[in-house]
């Protein structure tokens, strides 16, 4: 039943496009789920391992960060998450002998489809300097090492620590402890690239980071839920289900977004009747197709209007906010030739939204990257906040922020304290509790990171998850400040593009996953993570591990600790003990980390427990001036050069991030490839182009151009002006310092592209 891994890099030649469907899901969409994990996993271990996604006894998705349902449906996954389930139970494998076969040379040349669908890495391995291959190495060679090379540092600031959104709480909160105990704050992560910019403005205008509402909030309570720059369709299609609930009882949707993505209007719930024989569920009240970048003028304009009819609440302004007064003068001086370019959207089409406002009791306000990854981001978000506050939608039920997580356990992870800006308060406490004396200074963010890999000042890079090459911008300057770096150590689940595009001696150590049993010195391990919305629990893999010479990511961070510092004894941090027994570990975060106290027992109840969020529970607002902040936001509308569109990089439906788990892009229409560009009809007329020619895409920027080869154009209702098209093949037209104010998350969405006949 399971089939081989391709032999050769897959080519274009069979790119089909066609009509994209008129909804999304439904039975095929648990089908092609299904075919994913019995392709690679076979039928018996497939069956079993579906079964456990999401039940209280079972693993956490490593999918998306989408919570669960209190009462989780008896298959609680999706499409996308069996396929997250399929690549890590694959029984593919890269052992050696692959290694042997497959010189670094070639593997940087493949793409991260072939690489990702070679198999599970099965032992560590080692390329030294001037090798062309990865070879085998033993675990203590490995780790003895990257610590000869720690311990020789002129500086702990040499060393870089990344962290991917998949780490579990114990294995992030052991990792910021030893990057903190060796002297360093360079903890880059993939928030990074992520929703950085939803932290940084969320943290000033409501003083939490993190989003405001819960699951019931969605499905019982929102009149209105208004789904900004995201597309669940694809990448958090359980929310789909949560929103048909919302649905059913009378609550309204908007979908604000360049693109009309197939999720957003019509969702045909393969869990019920309905969805598997009916029509489906007509999500969409009101689709806005704003230009990309258009919401900070969007929601100004927005606040004006409802500010202009008197439609907000003053007793909440009153009561729990300041700022109100500059921000209402700021709006009366809104220009609306500059809200009409910027957002391309008409009065009228402001109008709608603005009568959707007023008769809403309770609003929601969802998103995702279509607002993170802009220079605008964060201004974007605190605009945002502002509408929220104008009618008193934070902290009672069925209002609030609701920024969309991404990875499973990127919102723990932050809150385990991987942060290359850490609160003083975090630093204090990790003091109290373990004698170090941890460093004050910011560390390197992942842009950061990029440019002190270019300028020689990194020693030592080490990855905990992710694939660093492919994720970032700007590719080829990216791979050639990694491969500079002297050591690279990358903890990985699965070959990818960074471990051919690595540092000039390479270390590869493979991990367990989410779906494996852990067994360690004090028996059978669980761990813990935490969704979009603030809830953690427990996650227990089942699975045979995928090779007997695997270790758990907390394994490997306590081996790795115990020779930088000496064990037990030596060290003031019990490194052995922690690795035989996680609940050690739980014990030590329970009185460092705020909201954790009782955590084993709190985690021992099926479904975890929900971290506290004051201005959710309490509407008490931990800001600066102790009040929740309007903010004054300046607009700048992005002027495109004529001839020249806007280009955003997307996921398609057949992706997780780096990982490719096949060349469809169903709900879009397109088969068998990825190198498409989705241009509007209307600008491949102006520009003189044919829907189907080849082009490259060429990105400008003050220091030159950056070229993406051989693209096939697609004629697609996007907005006028914005083009789409996937990434990581795109990342090398995004330009290193084209980030977001404040946040600095690479601005993704935004890059000025020309269309040129193909070269190749
Ligand atoms: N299957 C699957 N699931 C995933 C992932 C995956 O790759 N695959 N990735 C995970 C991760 S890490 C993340 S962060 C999330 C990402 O989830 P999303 O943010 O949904 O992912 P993107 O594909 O980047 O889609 C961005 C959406 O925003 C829209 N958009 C872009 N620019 C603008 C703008 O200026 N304004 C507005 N209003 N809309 C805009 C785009 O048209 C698109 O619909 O998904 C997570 N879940
Ligand atoms: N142009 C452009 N670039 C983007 C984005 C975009 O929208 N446009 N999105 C950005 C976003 S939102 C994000 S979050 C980043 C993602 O950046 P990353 O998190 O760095 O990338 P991923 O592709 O999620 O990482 C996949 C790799 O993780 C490893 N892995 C999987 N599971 C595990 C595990 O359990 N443990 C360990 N140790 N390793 C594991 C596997 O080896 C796999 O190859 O990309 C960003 N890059
Ligand atoms: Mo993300």
């Amino acid at each position: 039943m399971t089939t081989p891994p391709p032999k050769d890099d897959h080519d274009e030649a069979g790119l089909r496009v066609s009509p994209p469907p008129a909804s999304a899901a439904g039975v095929p969409g648990v089908l092609h789920g299904v075919k994913a994990v019995l392709e690679q996993a076979g039928v018996r271990r497939g069956v079993t391992t579906l079964r456990l996604v999401n039940q209280q006894r079972g693993f956490d998705c490593p999918g998306c960060a989408w919570p669960e349902p209190g009462k989780p449906h008896l298959a609680e996954f999706c499409e996308n998450g069996a396929k997250a389930v399929a690549e890590e139970t694959t029984i593919r494998r890269v052992d050696a002998a692959f290694f042997a076969a497959h010189p670094v040379a070639e593997l940087s040349e493949r793409s991260d489809h072939w690489l990702g669908q070679q198999g599970r890495l099965t032992e560590p391995m080692l390329r030294d300097t001037g090798d062309t291959h990865y070879r085998p190495v033993s675990w203590d060679r490995a780790l003895d090492i990257i610590a000869t090379e720690l311990r020789g540092l002129a500086s702990p600031d040499d060393a870089v620590f990344y962290t991917s959104g998949r780490t579990s709480n114990e294995a992030a909160f052991l990792y910021q402890l030893f990057a903190r105990t060796l002297g360093t704050n360079n903890l880059p992560d993939c928030s990074n690239m992520c929703h950085e910019s939803s932290g940084a403005a969320l943290t000033e205008t409501l003083g939490v980071g993190k989003g405001s509402v819960s699951i019931t909030d969605i499905t019982d309570h929102a009149d209105l839920i208004v789904v900004v720059g995201q597309n669940p369709g694809t990448n958090h299609p359980r929310m789909l289900t949560a929103l048909e609930q919302a649905k059913r009882r009378g609550a309204r949707i908007v979908a604000i977004n360049p693109l009309p993505e197939a999720g957003l209007h019509t969702f045909k719930n393969p869990q019920t009747v309905r969805g598997v024989v009916g029509k489906g569920t007509l999500l969409s009240d009101l689709y806005l197709q704003v230009r990309l970048g258009g919401d900070l003028a969007f929601f100004q304009a927005v606040n004006r209007l409802l500010t202009d009819a008197g439609a907000v609440d003053h007793a909440f302004i009153d009561e729990f906010t300041t700022g109100y007064d500059d921000a209402v003068a700021a709006w009366q001086k809104i220009d609306w030739d500059d809200v009409a370019t910027a957002t391309g959207l008409t009065r009228e089409a402001l109008e709608a939204f603005v009568a959707e406002v007023r008769q809403a009791q309770s609003i929601i306000v969802c998103w995702a990257m279509g607002l993170t990854q802009h220079k605008k981001a964060v201004p974007t978000i605190r605009e945002i906040v502002n509408f929220l506050l104008l009618r008193g939608n934070v902290g009672r039920p069925g209002a609030g922020a609701c920024p969309v997580r991404g990875h499973s356990n990127v919102q723990g992870d932050r809150t385990m304290g991987i942060w290359e800006k850490p609160p003083a308060a975090f630093l204090d406490a990790l003091e109290a509790e373990f004698g170090i004396t941890a460093p004050r200074r910011p560390g390197h963010d992942t842009v950061d990171t990029i440019r002190a890999m270019r300028d020689g000042k990194v020693a030592v890079f080490m990855a905990m998850g992710g694939n660093f090459a492919s994720a970032t911008p700007d590719s080829d300057l990216t791979a050639a400040a990694l491969q500079s770096v002297p050591l690279t150590v990358h903890v990985s689940t699965k070959l990818n593009k960074s471990h051919a595009l690595a540092g000039r001696r390479s270390i590869i150590l493979p991990c367990l996953g989410r779906t494996e049993r852990d067994v360690q010195a004090g028996g059978e391990q669980f761990v813990t993570v935490e969704d979009s919305m603030s809830a953690v629990h427990a996650s227990r893999g089942t699975l045979r591990p995928a090779s007997d010479q695997l270790r758990s990511e907390v394994a490997i961070v306590c081996g790795l600790a115990s020779r930088v510092f000496g064990d037990d004894g030596a060290s003031a941090v019990p490194w052995g003990s922690f690795a035989a027994d996680y609940s050690a570990v739980r014990a030590r975060i329970a009185r460092v980390v705020p909201g954790f106290s009782d955590y084993e027992a709190k985690v021992a109840v099926p479904g975890g427990f929900v971290l506290p969020h004051p201005p959710r529970d309490s509407r008490s607002f931990p800001t600066a001036s102790g009040k929740a902040q309007f903010s004054v936001n300046e607009l700048e509308v992005l002027r495109v050069p004529p001839g020249r569109l806007i280009l955003q990089t997307v996921r398609s439906h057949d992706q997780f991030n780096t990982t490719i788990y096949g060349l469809d892009d169903r709900y879009r229409g397109i088969r068998d490839g990825r190198r498409v560009v989705f241009v509007n009809p209307a600008d491949l007329v102006e520009l003189g182009i044919d829907d189907g020619a080849m082009v490259d895409l060429v990105s400008e920027w003050h220091d030159g151009d950056r070229r993406a080869p051989s693209f096939r154009v697609v004629s697609y209702p996007t907005a006028p002006g914005c083009a789409a098209a996937y990434f990581p093949e795109t990342n090398v037209l995004v330009p290193l310092d084209h980030t977001a104010e404040i946040s600095n998350t690479p601005a993704s969405k935004s890059v000025i592209i020309r269309l040129e006949p193909a070269s190749a």
